[in-house]
């Protein structure tokens, strides 16, 4: 059991208790904002302002003093330095709760808030502040050429071939806090169970989507179901 490895998906719930928005629950970004305004290629070529602001509102929220790593957070990234085995956590969130909790062997699939990219040079380079039509490429220094280094529809998120290897090598696949609406990754627990070997859990408040594909379920807050799971599978294994 000791070389078992383990793939872990997270989304927004699990940074729901820390103080971030999700998306699609009733209180949640796509009830106030619309998804085509947004978070779409061609909303950004069509009004890069609009597109900035909203990032910009969210990256000061993330940036609070109030918004810090939950128990959720925390538990897995004692999942991966006790665990004797690989765990790859790939996280849907551009947030940066599993980083400022310890978490290090991380994909972040949709991409990082705290990041700009550059139109021109193609950098990603570390940006905390707000970000206009007007800022300057840290790494080229050409102006008005960034953009937020996130995934929008109809774009490829990142990493998706060293993903795929993994999902189809683990022992182990949890998934937490998201809803199973958005794909590739609503497809990852179908990728985990084809090897015929791993074993899939969704931690989630609720049902997801594709609730009925994972073999086990435990349906509550993240900060409670999360820690409980790592300090099972800690001591007695799956
Ligand atoms: C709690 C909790 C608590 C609350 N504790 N839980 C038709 C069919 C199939 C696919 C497509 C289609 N048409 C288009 C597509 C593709 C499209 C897609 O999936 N569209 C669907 C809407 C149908 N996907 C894409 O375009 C993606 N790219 C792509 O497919 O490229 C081609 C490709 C093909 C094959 C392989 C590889 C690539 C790109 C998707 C980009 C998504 N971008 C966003 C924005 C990112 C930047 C930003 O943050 O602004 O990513 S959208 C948004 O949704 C964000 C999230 O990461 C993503 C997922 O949301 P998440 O995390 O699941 O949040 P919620 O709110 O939906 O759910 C929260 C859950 O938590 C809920 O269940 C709550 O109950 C729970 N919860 N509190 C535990 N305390």
């Amino acid at each position: 059991m000791e070389s078992r490895r383990i793939v872990i998906l997270t989304g927004a719930g699990i940074s729901k208790e820390s103080g971030l928005d999700t998306f699609r629950d009733p209180d949640g970004l796509w009830a106030r904002v619309r998804i085509e305004d947004v978070a779409t290629p061609e909303a950004f070529a069509r009004d890069p302002d609009r597109v900035h602001a909203f990032y910009n509102h969210r990256r000061a929220g993330l940036l609070s003093e109030d918004v810090q790593p939950n128990a959720a957070h925390a538990a897995l990234a004692r999942l991966e330095a006790e665990w004797p085995g690989e765990v790859l956590l790939v996280t849907q969130n551009i947030d940066d709760l599993h980083e400022r909790a310890g978490s290090k062997n991380l994909i972040h699939m949709h991409g990082e808030l705290l990041k700009a990219r550059c139109l021109v040079c193609g950098a990603a380079s570390p940006w905390r502040e707000d970000m206009t039509g007007d800022s300057l490429c840290p790494a080229c220094g050409v102006e008005g050429a960034l953009r937020v280094n996130v995934v929008w529809f109809g774009e490829m998120p990142f990493e998706m071939d060293r993903i795929y290897e993994a999902l189809a090598a683990c022992d182990l696949f949890i998934s937490i806090g998201t809803s199973g609406n958005v794909y590739p990754a609503a497809g990852f627990v179908a990728e985990a169970r084809a090897s015929g070997r791993a074993h899939t859990v969704e931690l989630n408040l609720e049902p997801s989507e594709g609730s009925s594909l994972f073999a086990e379920r435990h349906h509550g807050p993240a900060g409670v179901e999360v820690p409980a799971y790592v300090d099972k599978i800690l001591k007695n294994g799956w």
